[in-house]
């Protein structure tokens, strides 16, 4: 198995892979409706970290095409460092900023020996948030991390970095059961659920031996999902 890391970094020049089927439509959609149901009365938004207890998350994040397309990107060695589990309720404002999933308050991964896979659980559309994205704009490296300015204000810093307008902002559907994979420093958002149903998305940051450079001494410890150099 090769690893795809050459100038423009891991996922080429874009930064993302798109079209990585990691379940049937349908399981993913019966999975998604569970979850629904699970959380529905109090809205919950969001999850942290379910492949440490639940099952359905256990075993997501070893769905074999899944992690085929993982260990493709950073090698054979693979571990979960993080997940999380984001569901929007239809007409509920709820928005997540433009971020670079590889660095935070609490972590720094390295983009080359790390992935970010984004699951639609639910199918993700226009209206009901799915993702959207900057390609290319992980060429630019990661920018400074602020927990107040990570949105707007980094990404225009990002835009005259770069020279990308609004325009060069992509529009990611997904339907159930298929997976985006994100270089770590990619720049992406994704909106309010303006649709009549609740989208269900699930994100797991991979990470290969020696890919965390920085963390808080509250993380949980990097969940080993192949090989033995953990
Ligand atoms: O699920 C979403 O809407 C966005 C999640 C995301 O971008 C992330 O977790 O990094």
């Amino acid at each position: 198995m090769t690893s795809a890391i050459n100038t423009d970094g891991i996922l080429g020049r874009r930064g993302l892979r798109t079209g990585v089927e990691w379940s049937t439509p349908a399981a993913a959609r019966a999975c998604a409706a569970q979850l629904i149901a699970e959380h529905r009365t109090r809205h919950q938004e969001i999850l942290r970290n379910p492949h440490l207890s639940a099952e359905w998350a256990r075993a997501t994040v070893r769905a074999p095409q899944l992690l085929a397309a993982v260990q493709d990107a950073i090698g054979p060695d693979v571990a979960v460092e993080n997940t999380f589990l984001v569901m929007k309720w239809p007409h509920r404002a709820f928005e997540i900023p433009w971020h670079q999933d590889g660095i935070d308050a609490r972590v720094e991964l390295d983009p080359n020996r790390s992935v970010s896979a984004w699951l639609a659980i639910s199918d993700a559309t226009l209206d009901n948030g799915c993702l959207h994205a900057v390609f290319g704009s992980h060429h630019f490296g990661y920018l400074p991390f602020s927990s107040e300015a990570d949105n707007g204000a980094e990404r225009g810093r990002a835009d005259q970095a770069t020279g990308f307008t609004a325009d060069a902002t992509t529009a990611l559907p997904l339907r159930a059961g298929t997976a985006l994979l994100i270089n770590n420093r990619l720049l992406h958002r994704s909106g309010t659920n303006t649709g009549d149903g609740a989208r269900v998305g699930l994100n797991i940051r991979y990470v290969a031996p020696g890919g965390i450079r920085r963390r808080d001494l509250q993380s949980p410890s990097p969940d080993p999902v192949t090989g033995t150099g953990w």
